[in-house]
């Protein structure tokens, strides 16, 4: 069990060897711990080979690793089948494979897909490129947006207004990456039939709380490792077994094959069943690796402590800002009187720009997220300020962020 204390820095050594530095972008990425470095380190080092395509003693070890990181995975998603987790490059990778991977091969003229115009680019974009890509192909699907509300989180009823009978899929955000509010989604998944398909971007949930695929009833949830400690270019989607008749590949290579076309003109593809179906190519093995690791050191710690922390700070952070008359909410746990609250808030500072205000902080060792944080919507239309934290940081680094924006206040 490690506990979050005094030395808990000492488990990232990046935070370690820069004691002043405060670390509030937790969102964009996390800081890697020790034992996550070495897991990748050890496999450059003592085994170095590919997965599951070799029988001598390293590249054993390998597949063996990635098999267990699969397994490991799966129980800490409570997931029923390893078969459904597949290795992605991250949470943009894994959101753009279940548009090609089944959005391709599923949708056809007048068939509807639900999605939030505020969300994350990578919840919306896929969608709307595959949407030109079928319209070249003479198929229209209509992509119908819906709303969230001024405390950043889904509104129901709307959702429950724009579902018809040509909704196919609702693409879903767990946490906001910039509102920060948590959303009910299994709530969401009573409103709309099982035939509809939920699609979640738990980017910013996974690792900051317990997160169970079976509990929110979703059909796919994609996430990044690099935003749970592991490192940049692995990810997660998960897919219930449920839809694995209705995917195809999306990329094909290795020991996937197309057969010649039959006599009928159709190309039959001869791959592995999932999860390779969707994993051709050399898979990110350190990568996937770190994530095992990532993992180790979030049971060790524990995700019960993890989200009573992160939430005590989010809170902590709040009451704050809120005495700072400049500080203006974007949408948001600050107009919410629930506690749906997970360590994201994003605020417009009267008298500086964002950018500013990122200077300013930087410059005194303080590293906050400033700009659109990779949105088209209502967070796109003026940069803002975004503060996002995790296991690692303290009710001081705090303190000592707001006593900048306090004396800017009175400048
Ligand atoms: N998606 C990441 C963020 O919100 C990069 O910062």
């Amino acid at each position: 069990m490690i506990p979050i204390d005094h030395s808990f820095r000492k488990y990232f050594p990046g935070l370690y060897q820069q004691q002043k530095l405060v670390y509030l972008d937790s969102a964009s990425t996390t800081q890697k711990p020790h034992s996550v470095l070495e897991g990748m380190n050890e496999y450059y080092q003592q085994y170095c080979a590919n997965a599951g395509r070799g029988n001598y003693t390293w590249a054993q070890r390998v597949t063996d690793g990635i098999n267990s990181v699969r397994a490991k995975v799966a129980a800490f998603v409570h997931a029923q089948h390893a078969s459904e987790i597949v290795f992605t490059a991250g949470t943009t990778a894994g959101l753009n494979m279940i548009a090609y991977a089944w959005g391709l091969h599923n949708l056809r003229s007048g068939d509807e897909i639900l999605y939030c115009p505020d969300d994350h680019k990578a919840n919306v974009l896929p969608w709307l490129h595959l949407q030109a890509l079928l319209q070249r192909f003479g198929t229209t699907i209509h992509l119908i947006p819906y709303r969230i509300t001024s405390s950043g989180e889904i509104d129901h009823e709307n959702i429950r207004a724009k579902a018809s009978s040509k909704t196919r899929l609702i693409t879903l955000t767990h946490i906001h990456n910039v509102f920060g509010t948590l959303n009910d989604i299994a709530r969401i998944r009573t409103l709309v039939g099982q035939e509809v398909l939920l699609s979640l971007d738990a980017a910013q949930s996974v690792g900051h709380l317990a997160v169970d695929v079976q509990e929110l009833g979703v059909d796919f949830l994609s996430f990044s490792g690099h935003k749970m400690f592991a490192a940049p270019g692995t990810g997660v989607t998960w897919i219930h077994t449920r839809i694995h008749d209705q995917l195809s590949p999306f990329l094909v290579g290795g020991e996937q094959e197309i057969a010649s076309p039959s006599s009928s003109g159709e190309t039959h593809l001869h791959t592995y069943e999932m999860p390779h179906l969707l994993e051709a190519g050399t898979l990110n093995i350190p990568g996937i690796l770190s994530l095992g690791r990532a993992i180790d050191f979030i049971n060790d710690i524990t995700l019960t402590t993890i989200e009573q922390h992160g939430k005590t700070l989010t809170y902590y952070l709040l009451h704050h800002l809120q005495q700072i008359p400049e500080v203006i909410f974007l949408p948001g746990i600050a107009y919410s009187k629930r506690p749906v609250g997970y360590g994201i808030l994003s605020f417009y500072f009267e008298g500086y720009t964002a950018s500013e205000l990122g200077f300013i902080l930087s410059s005194q060792n303080i590293y906050v997220r400033v700009g659109t944080h990779c949105t088209r919507g209502r967070a796109a239309q003026q940069d803002s300020v975004r503060i996002s934290l995790h296991v690692y940081n303290t009710t001081e680094e705090i303190d000592t962020c707001m006593a900048i924006l306090q004396e800017l206040t009175s400048v």
